[in-house]
């Protein structure tokens, strides 16, 4: 709930104001470190999350034991927030220790800011995934996070839809966790991307997409391969029909709708007379 402090609403105590800040600082020093290190030839390859830190952060209060995120390399302030990995471990990854204990990504064997964490013991067994933030291991390409979004969600769909799966209460809430996905405004250009949105919101699986609009991919600025520039705005049109949703529209009216929506297009949750 905001807190009121004299005239100026905060939506948090001050003290989380004040550690959000700290972190995000930090991260962002852990980038221009970590470039300078690359390019001045002790680090591979690098890539980092400076620039989204806020966004991370907001994310990342949002999300809760048994969730799941689908994301890519600009995320390793959200990483550092639940302490799916802390600053060391992120450098260590940037030099490839191959050691595990060390990079428990995994083990310096992928570029650096793939974060994945672990969900199974040394032994073999399973981890209980319902009391851990679980990251699924980042993959190179960019996109192929999407259809990866759409497996997990709908996993919590099942969950919560078959009786058969509730034994299985190590990997889901009851199909009550939500899968975050993170995307680049460019990579919403690929097919991959379009194709999970629609999916998602077929099978009304629980997912969270966040497009981190920078402007450019690489060096290329979104007039080259944005339609409109502006992902919000096309993203629009998946937008559900309040009408269609609300139970307390009557059947045949949907109907209706549903009819003319087909014929032409009516102003959106214009009911039919
Ligand atoms: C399928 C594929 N094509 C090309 C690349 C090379 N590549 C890496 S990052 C990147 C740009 C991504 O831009 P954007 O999605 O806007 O993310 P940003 O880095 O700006 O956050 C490209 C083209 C890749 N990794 N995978
Ligand atoms: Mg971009």
């Amino acid at each position: 709930m905001p807190k009121t402090k004299g005239t100026v609403a905060l939506p948090l105590e001050k003290e989380e104001i004040i550690k959000d800040y700290r972190l995000a600082y930090q991260s962002r020093q852990a980038s221009l470190i970590g470039r300078r290190e690359v390019l001045s030839g002790k680090a591979k390859f690098g890539i980092f999350g400076d620039g989204k830190e806020l966004a991370n952060i907001a994310i990342a209060r949002a999300f809760q034991k048994g969730d799941w995120r689908s994301g890519y390399y600009r995320d390793q302030t959200w990483m550092f927030m639940l302490g799916v990995m802390n600053i060391q471990e992120f450098f260590a990854q940037l030099y490839a220790h191959a050691d595990v204990n060390h990079e428990s990504n995994t083990g310096g064997r992928s570029m650096n800011a793939h974060f994945a964490s672990r969900y199974i013991n040394p032994d073999g067994s399973w981890k209980n995934q319902t009391e851990s933030y679980n990251t699924s291991a980042d993959v190179s390409p960019t996109g192929t996070q999407m259809p990866r979004t759409v497996g997990l969600a709908y996993a919590s769909v099942l969950y919560r839809g078959l009786e058969e799966l509730q034994q299985f209460n190590q990997f889901s809430k009851n199909g009550n966790e939500v899968v975050f996905a993170s995307i680049g405004n460019a990579s919403t250009a690929e097919g991959m991307f379009w194709e999970s949105v629609n999916a998602i919101g077929v099978l009304q699986a629980p997912a969270v997409i966040t497009v981190y609009d920078d402007g450019y991919g690489i060096s290329v600025p979104n007039q080259f391969q944005m339609v409109k520039e502006n992902i919000y705005t096309i993203l629009q049109g998946f937008q559900r029909d309040p009408c269609l949703e609300d139970p307390r529209c009557s059947r045949p009216m949907q109907m209706q709708r549903r009819l003319r929506a087909n014929i032409t297009s009516l102003p959106s949750c214009t009911l039919p007379k």
